[in-house]
């Protein structure tokens, strides 16, 4: 049985929400945010401390958009993945990374400088949700043909990748700044069966700590 250490709504979503589109068994570990502080044993599981976890029979991961791309390729194709020598599979490596490497990135200092450490360096978290916004463009301008997901006319781990950088973006309360194509895309992905599947499962009241980000 796979197992995922998360915390509520941070990266270890995509790797959740993966497991829910695809509908694969897991058992999911709640987790306090931040672990490293407050479930120090967690650091016997994952020395770095940082979610998501993902044990998989000898397998372990700790990047969300390769646990994305990994679940959705493990058992072969899937929807949610694109073979190479599908027209799209260049385009969907590179927005499974761009969630995460570009998108993801500076809205965490942007989480770091508003929210956890206000006061300390407001000018760089102003910065970097200006830098959020300025890569967002790419989102926009991709979806500007009128196209539901990112690549190959389907809804995949791309999605998921992306999708969660604009969930990051909503809980920064940046997402009244969306482009109108990228609140309409935002609206179809957190409209699916799966994202509420998610959702739902990392509802857990006996988890004593505030969801993540506060
Ligand atoms: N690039 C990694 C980043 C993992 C990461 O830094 N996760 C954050 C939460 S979103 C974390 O665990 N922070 C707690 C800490 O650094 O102690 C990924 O995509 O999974």
């Amino acid at each position: 049985m796979i197992q995922l250490w998360h915390c509520q709504d941070a990266r270890s979503f995509r790797a959740l929400w993966a497991l829910e589109e695809l509908g694969l068994p897991y058992e999911l570990k709640l987790l306090p945010f931040p672990p490293r502080m407050r479930q120090p044993e967690y650091l016997e599981v994952n020395p770095l401390g940082t979610i998501p976890f993902l044990v998989d029979g000898e397998t372990r991961m700790s990047e969300s958009a390769a646990i994305a791309q990994y679940l959705a390729t493990r058992d072969g194709p899937t929807p949610l993945s694109i073979q190479p020598g599908e027209a799209d599979y260049g385009a969907w490596l590179n927005w499974l990374h761009l969630g995460e490497a570009t998108l993801t990135f500076p809205q965490t200092l942007v989480l770091r400088y508003r929210v956890f450490e206000p006061g300390r360096a407001e000018a760089a978290a102003d910065d970097y949700e200006r830098w959020f916004f300025a890569r967002l463009k790419a989102v926009d301008r991709a979806l500007a043909d009128g196209r539901d997901w990112l690549c190959a006319g389907r809804f995949t781990a791309a999605d998921i990748s992306v999708g969660y950088a604009l969930l990051l973006a909503r809980s920064l309360k940046i997402d009244d700044k969306f482009p109108p194509a990228v609140a309409a895309y935002w609206e179809r992905l957190r409209s699916r069966e799966g994202f509420k599947r998610a959702k739902a499962a990392q509802k857990d009241d006996s988890v004593a700590a505030p969801a993540f980000p506060t």
